[in-house]
C-alpha cells in the first residue's frame, strides 16, 4: 500500500475558469501557501495542505493515481474520465464530494438552428461532434439512437460548418457560442459545476482528519452563502 503521508495535496487549474475561484474558495477555508518559483507546486503555510497546479483534464488522473488527495475540476471532465475508465473494466477511482457552487454549465446536444427538432430519435445515424465521448455514448446507448461519435479535442462549434459532424454535444453556459455558429441546444445531457473530487476509499493516515476539517470548513461556508 502507499506510504503515510502528513500533508495534504490538492490539484487545481493552473489556469483557466476554474482557477481562481478554486484558490479563492480554499482560501476562504483558511488556507494560505508560500508561492514556488516554478508555480507548479505551491507550499501550504497554515496548514499542512499544498496545492498541485495542473491542467483540468489531469486533475481525475492524478486522485486516481494517488499523487493528488484531492482536486477541484469540473463535474464534467470527472464524469467523463469515470465514465471512460468504466468502458475500458477499470474500477472506480474517484468521486465528486461536495458541489462548488461556481463554474456551471450544461452539456448539450446542439444541432442546426435550420433543423426542426421532433426528439432524440432524429439523431439516429448522424455525426455527433464532442470532447465528451463517453459520456455522449452512454446517453445515446441509454435512449436507444444508434449516432456516431466524433471526438475533437476542441473547436467543437465548427464542425457543423466543415462538415466534419452533422451537430455537436458540448458545454453551454450563455449560448452565445452556440448562436454564433447558427446551432441551437435541444437536449441536456449532464448539469454541470466546479465539485471537489477524491478518493473512494477514506485514507487511513492524518490526511483523513485534515480532510474532513477542509469540508467541515466548507460545508460552514455554503451554509454562511445560503
Ligand atoms: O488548460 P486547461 O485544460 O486546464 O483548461 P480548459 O481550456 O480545458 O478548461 P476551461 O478553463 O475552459 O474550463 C474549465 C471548466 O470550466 C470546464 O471543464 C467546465 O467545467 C467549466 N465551464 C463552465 C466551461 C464553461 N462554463 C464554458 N462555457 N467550460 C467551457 N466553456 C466553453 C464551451 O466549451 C464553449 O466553447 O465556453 C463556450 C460556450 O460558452 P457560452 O457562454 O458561449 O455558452
Ligand atoms: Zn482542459
Amino acid at each position: 500500500s502507499a506510504p503515510a503521508r502528513d500533508r495534504l495535496r490538492i490539484a487545481i487549474q493552473k489556469s483557466g475558469r476554474l482557477a481562481d475561484p478554486a484558490r479563492s474558495l480554499l482560501a476562504a477555508c483558511g488556507l494560505s501557501w508560500r508561492q514556488s518559483r516554478d508555480k507548479l507546486f505551491c507550499f501550504g503555510e497554515s496548514l499542512p495542505v499544498d496545492l498541485l497546479l495542473v491542467r483540468d483534464d489531469d486533475i481525475p488522473g492524478l486522485i486516481a493515481d494517488g499523487v493528488c488527495d484531492l482536486g477541484v475540476v469540473g463535474l464534467n471532465e470527472l464524469d467523463e474520465q469515470a465514465k471512460a475508465r468504466r468502458q475500458q473494466g477499470l474500477p472506480d477511482a474517484y468521486q465528486p464530494l461536495r458541489g462548488l457552487g461556481f463554474g456551471q454549465c450544461r452539456l448539450m446536444i446542439a444541432v442546426p438552428e435550420d433543423w426542426d427538432w421532433q426528439g432524440v430519435a432524429q439523431l439516429s445515424g448522424k455525426r455527433i461532434a464532442t470532447s465528451y465521448p463517453a459520456i455522449l455514448a452512454a446517453w445515446l446507448r441509454d435512449k436507444g439512437v444508434d449516432a456516431q461519435v466524433v471526438e475533437l479535442s476542441g473547436s467543437v462549434e465548427i464542425a457543423p460548418k466543415l462538415g466534419t459532424a452533422d451537430l455537436i454535444c458540448d458545454l453551454v453556459s450563455s449560448g452565445a457560442t452556440l448562436a454564433a455558429n447558427q446551432l441551437k441546444p435541444v437536449e441536456t445531457l449532464l448539469d454541470s459545476e466546479a465539485v471537489l473530487a477524491g478518493p473512494v476509499h477514506e485514507l487511513d493516515d492524518a490526511r483523513a482528519g485534515l480532510m474532513a476539517m477542509l469540508l467541515r470548513r466548507l460545508d460552514g461556508l455554503s451554509r454562511v452563502q445560503d
